[in-house]
């Protein structure tokens, strides 16, 4: 199995996130993918290679264009108000405001295109966004070009970007983009199965009134957790999207009897639907270690959801979302790996 991963990632590091009332370092850290990679190197999974480039036309397809062209502009505006630190939103269209107009300023643009502070932008962010995109297409082109699989080594992560909106670490939303290549190389269906511990509220938004790329999402109850304002199980999709949109919340305290009984579920309906290609979002962050979740699988369960997944037999990318127990992210990520590639 091959991975792809690119170093430009390591030019993004956010200098601080505010979370419980708290401004503390930022969970989503360059040593994340650095771990990963060297357990790929230590457990032999495959070779790791450089991502080629692309251009952005392919992220407009998911993504709002203006969108898009914001991102790499965020840094220089940011720097021309003579700031330093990191840039982030603070101020945010909700209800009762003008969600329509497109401000002038950085700081209003920066609300205007978020739904939270969690994503923020240094110097070096652009070009790992651009590089994880890069990542992300190099590898879904392995898996159109024959292998069974391939592992995306993504950072930052994605399923949190919406159609135009970042937050919650993601700009790019990754996932999304490679979906909508198969489509667009000929794959009449294309499932995105997400495990990460929180919904990915942007996969949704994005595919909801589609019925050619199926979206399973398992997660914390979005009642009590990130994103907290999507993730229901009544979220079906809509108009010809209505039963492709699968959602998965789950309580506090899940460990893997209750997660593996609603991937069980999903990949019934992934196999049912019958795609040419499977997206799976790969957060480990339902690790019972992870700093901000609240999940209780432990990193034996990691090759369990692997195999699972390997039952479906269909081509299979592995895209890197969350995980923020540093230390075992790499154990429990490639252990995913592992299980597919094993079973
Ligand atoms: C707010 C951050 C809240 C976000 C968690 C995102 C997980 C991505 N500053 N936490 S997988
Ligand atoms: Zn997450």
């Amino acid at each position: 199995m091959k991975t792809i991963y690119s170093p430009l990632h390591l030019g993004h590091s956010g200098t601080m996130e505010l979370i419980s009332g708290a401004i503390v370092p930022a969970f989503e850290k360059p040593s994340r993918a650095e771990i990963v990679k060297a357990r790929i190197e230590k457990q032999g999974v495959g070779p790791i290679l450089p991502p080629n480039e692309h251009d952005v036309a392919a992220a407009a397809r998911v993504h709002r264009a203006d969108y898009i062209d914001f991102l790499p502009t965020v840094w220089p505006l940011w720097e021309k108000t003579g700031r330093g630190g990191s840039a982030i939103p603070f101020t945010w269209p909700t209800r009762g405001l003008r969600g329509d107009v497109r401000p002038k300023t950085i700081d209003a643009l920066l609300g205007y295109y978020s739904f939270d502070g969690g994503a923020p932008f240094v110097e070096g962010t652009w070009p790992a966004i651009k590089s994880s995109y890069d990542v992300a297409l190099t590898a879904a082109g392995l898996v159109k070009s024959g292998e069974r699989t391939a592992f995306a080594l993504c950072r930052p992560p994605g399923h949190h970007a919406g159609s135009a909106f970042m937050g919650g670490y993601c700009y790019i939303n990754n996932a999304a983009v490679v979906a909508q290549w198969y489509r667009d190389q000929g794959a009449a269906r294309v499932s995105i199965l997400d495990v990460d511990y929180h919904h990915g509220n942007g996969t949704q938004e994005i595919f909801y009134s589609r019925d050619d790329v199926q979206v399973l999402n398992l997660h914390a109850d979005p009642m009590v957790e990130y994103p907290y304002f999507l993730g229901h199980a009544d979220e079906r999709g809509e108009g010809a999207g209505l039963g492709f949109n699968h959602n998965y919340p789950m309580p506090f305290g899940t460990d893997w009897g209750g997660w593996s009984a609603s991937l069980d579920d999903a990949c019934g309906h992934l196999a049912a639907y019958g795609p040419e290609v499977v997206v799976v979002s790969l957060g480990v962050d339902t690790f019972e270690k992870d700093p901000i979740s609240q999940f209780k699988l432990q990193t034996d369960d990691f090759p369990k959801i692997g195999r699972r997944i390997a039952a479906l037999n269909l081509p299979t990318l592995f895209v890197m979302e969350g995980g923020y127990a540093v230390e075992e992210i790499g154990v429990n990520a490639v252990g995913v790996l592992e299980g597919f590639l094993g079973s």
